[in-house]
């Protein structure tokens, strides 16, 4: 409320406002009360409602903020490989809520011939392989490509998402960015990576072995729009 150390309201935080600095603390020993010496949430004579202390010098009633992170995903970046029908990783990922694992909502790859359009006719996607939590394996499904197979010196771009299971999602990405922050990791061109930079997508370095293979040609995967 104020940070005039003469005021009334010196380090004061608003009351009833929704933070993470409510309950968002934890107990120390032998500290039990605030700088003006209102009993922390745990100790004897505490009258509040929080759940656990209070983050910062203050001591006060307000509503605890949900969790408003995404995802972490990590994974090592995969280097120069065959055009083989696939590529295989796999990512960790954690939230502090929980990472979404069901069909349709569970963690992404979306790939994609650095020579295709950013757009719904150049991305394809496939999910998380099984039904379990982290770590998660993903397969880059070179047959869902345009063209249905990848050739020597192509580059293959890439990037996962993940949303956590916060009754509105928190959508997390790696080695790629978001225009504007989607609800969920079945990305449209409104919400979200079509109108992203390219520049920030992660890239496999150009393919060197040789192989034949023969063509096809499969239709884009479910669930990609292409408004
Ligand atoms: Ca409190
Ligand atoms: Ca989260």
């Amino acid at each position: 409320m104020s940070t005039v150390g003469s005021s009334p309201n010196f380090l004061h935080i608003v009351p009833a406002s929704t933070t993470l600095l409510e309950s968002h603390a934890v107990n120390v020993a032998g500290i039990t009360d605030d700088y003006d010496t209102d009993i922390r949430q745990g100790n004897p004579g505490y009258g509040g409602t929080g759940t656990a202390p209070d983050v910062g010098a203050d001591e006060f009633e307000g509503v605890a903020q949900g969790d408003v992170q995404p995802p972490a995903i990590v994974y090592s970046l995969l280097g120069s490989g065959a055009p083989s029908t696939s590529r295989t990783f796999t990512a960790t990922i954690v939230d502090a809520t929980g990472v979404a694992t069901t069909a349709g909502v569970r963690p992404r790859v979306y790939f994609k011939k650095s020579t295709d359009a950013h757009d719904a006719t150049g991305w394809k996607y496939v999910e998380a392989t099984g039904s379990g939590d982290s770590p998660f394996n993903f397969t880059i499904d070179y047959t869902m490509l345009n063209g249905g197979s990848v050739s020597i010196g192509d580059t293959i771009q890439y990037f996962v998402v993940a949303q956590d299971t916060r009754p509105t999602p928190n959508v997390g990405i790696f080695q790629g960015a978001f225009a504007a922050g989607p609800t969920s990791v079945a990305l449209t061109r409104t919400s979200s990576f079509f109108t992203a930079s390219t520049a920030s997508v992660s890239e496999l370095p150009p393919i060197f072995f040789t192989a034949s293979r023969k063509r096809s040609t499969t239709s884009p995967p479910a669930g990609i729009s292409s408004t």
